[in-house]
């Protein structure tokens, strides 16, 4: 049965993708269009009552909330393309723990950094310098964490990529891209060796070139 995902092409939406596609899931994105309100219309909000997308639908299973979404499909087919949860008990455990520093450290001060620069020209938001810079001492000092860790392991988690490694890929795309503040990967050594390796993922390249709206 083919995956149904639902979201406009923004990262949590592209989150999602790269493990369906590192899962060799079928899938294919219904688009929502934010600007105009979808995610808040009534039919949508029968499915996610918090009017946020991405969501899946597979037959009759309904799953909001992108990393919800990457454990279960990582867990459901576990020996089905590349394994994104390690092998043992621990290393299950560091992937968890990568995870959750992923949503709790480096998320709020690079989406602050993305809303501020990406998206306040469209929706209107005051551009606050100050802000700007307090959300990337932030990321940076997060950033100094992960170049130690990095220095010890190839990946997050250990010796082998995981879906703590495949999380970081949108918004650090956005970061390095649209953002122009690649400096903060490249002036640390390991962390950019480490977004090297996993921006290059062929799964991560056909992300990129899918035509989404
Ligand atoms: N924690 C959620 C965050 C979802 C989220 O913030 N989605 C954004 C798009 S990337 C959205 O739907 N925003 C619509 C709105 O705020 O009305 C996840 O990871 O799925």
């Amino acid at each position: 049965m083919v995956v149904k995902v639902y979201g406009p092409a923004y990262g949590s939406l592209k989150r999602v993708l790269v493990c369906l596609i590192e899962k060799e899931i079928e899938f294919e994105t219904v688009p929502v269009d934010l600007l105009k309100g979808e995610q808040k219309g009534p039919e949508f909000l029968k499915l996610q009552p918090f009017g946020l997308t991405p969501l899946i639908q597979d037959g009759d299973y309904t799953l909001y909330e992108s990393r919800a979404i990457i454990r279960y499909y990582a867990e459901k087919y576990k020996s089905q393309g590349t394994d994104l949860l390690g092998k043992t008990i621990e290393e299950r455990g560091l992937v968890e723990q990568w995870l959750e520093v992923e949503a709790d450290n480096y998320h709020p001060p690079i989406f602050n950094l993305v809303r501020q620069i990406l998206l306040a020209p469209i929706m209107g938001i005051p551009f606050d310098q100050k802000l700007i810079q307090e959300d990337e001492e932030k990321l940076g000092k997060v950033l100094d964490i992960y170049e130690e860790r990095l220095s010890k392991s190839k990946y997050l988690a250990g010796d082998f990529v995981s879906l703590a490694d495949l999380s970081h890929l949108p918004f650090t795309q956005y970061l390095v891209n649209q953002m122009g503040k690649d400096y903060m990967i490249k002036d640390r050594k390991h962390v950019s060796a480490w977004w090297d390796d996993i921006s290059s993922r062929p799964s991560w390249k056909k992300v990129l070139q899918l035509n989404l709206s």
